[in-house]
């Protein structure tokens, strides 16, 4: 509507007299991730958002997705102003694991290598010995188990299950969970694909283990992306945040998506595929940002800060 329109082209001047440069996660609501196209921006998984905020020749980051993906950015950028839309959008898994607590346990467990999943607070990472994105995470923690290092995983249970599956690794791990992922469930999913079984089956390895054991591709979520457009099928269902769909439609157009289902029986869930705190990343929130940058700046201590970029720069020259 009109108000959007309004908000739309005083965002793009402003981002230009600022400066700013857009970065948008994948979850984040279609018209944010438009914007983010059309102003050379970039739409992308954390870890994509990560390097592409740390290179970028822009003097301010606007990060619209959760807390721990503009604290990321500050870590790496600190000569940057990073703003959000919201500070407010946080994330179930970072919520669910406090530093104090979270370091207690690595404590308890010396002997142990600490790796953290990306979402996380700085503080979390501060006390790790490598940061992981879901789409690194299987490789970095292979290469820590040939070295037969003793590893201990935090704070996604489910994802922990999966690449102790796939990677033959044991590992201590800390209990968190996704609020959106969580949600998924196997039985219903089996009675869609019932219904369409030319379906193939995207599955995000937050979910639980029993979604995951049926789906035709796991990944990150620019894994599942490409496997959208490199499987012949053309009805697909996904398991993982809605806000997705965007990209997938235009990696494969023309195929069909479905999200994947949240609750049998009618039952309802908390966050029905679309995480609460992405979609508090809109417009109006971001126009604010962009005019006053009290309230959405970013500021991780120095301490904390030089602490955390070890285990993130040592995931991303892996990943280099
Ligand atoms: O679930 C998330 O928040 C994801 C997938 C983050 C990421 O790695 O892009
Ligand atoms: Fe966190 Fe889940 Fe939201 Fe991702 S989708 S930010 S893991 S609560």
């Amino acid at each position: 509507d009109a108000q959007k329109a309004t908000y739309r082209d005083q965002i793009k001047a402003l981002l230009k007299e600022k400066n700013a440069v857009l970065v948008a996660h994948y979850y984040t609501d279609p018209e944010i991730q438009a914007l983010a196209e059309e102003t050379d921006g970039c739409v992308a998984d954390s870890l994509e958002m990560a390097r592409f905020g740390r290179d970028a020749d822009a003097q301010t980051l606007i990060v619209a997705g959760v807390r721990f993906m503009g604290e990321t950015a500050k870590i790496l950028s600190p000569e940057k102003t990073v703003l959000m839309p919201t500070l407010e959008a946080t994330c179930s898994l970072d919520l669910g694991c406090p530093a104090d607590k979270f370091s207690e346990f690595c404590d308890q467990h010396p002997d142990h290598i600490v790796v953290v999943y990306a979402n996380t607070s700085a503080a979390v990472k501060a006390r790790a010995d490598w940061v992981v994105t879901s789409s690194i995470a299987l490789e970095i923690v292979e290469h820590l188990d040939s070295q037969g290092k003793k590893i201990l995983w935090g704070p996604d249970r489910h994802l922990g299950a999966y690449i102790e599956k796939q990677t033959g690794a044991q590992m201590l791990m800390w209990q968190g969970a996704c609020v959106v992922h969580d949600e998924f469930k196997a039985r219903a999913l089996k009675a869609l694909k019932a219904q369409h079984p030319e379906a193939a089956i995207l599955v995000h390895p937050e979910s639980p283990a029993n979604v995951v054991e049926m789906a035709d591709a796991v990944g990150s979520t620019s894994q599942l992306i490409q496997a959208a457009q490199s499987l012949p099928n053309q009805y697909l269902i996904v398991a993982t945040d809605r806000g997705i769909f965007y990209k997938m439609q235009q990696a494969a157009p023309g195929k069909t998506f479905v999200e994947a289902p949240t609750g049998g029986n009618g039952a309802t869930c908390r966050s029905c595929a679309h995480c609460p705190w992405m979609a508090m990343n809109g417009l109006e929130a971001i126009h604010e940002s962009l005019t006053d940058n009290t309230g959405h700046e970013v500021f991780v201590d120095e301490a904390t800060r030089l602490k955390a970029l070890i285990p993130l720069d040592r995931m991303l020259d892996f990943a280099a």
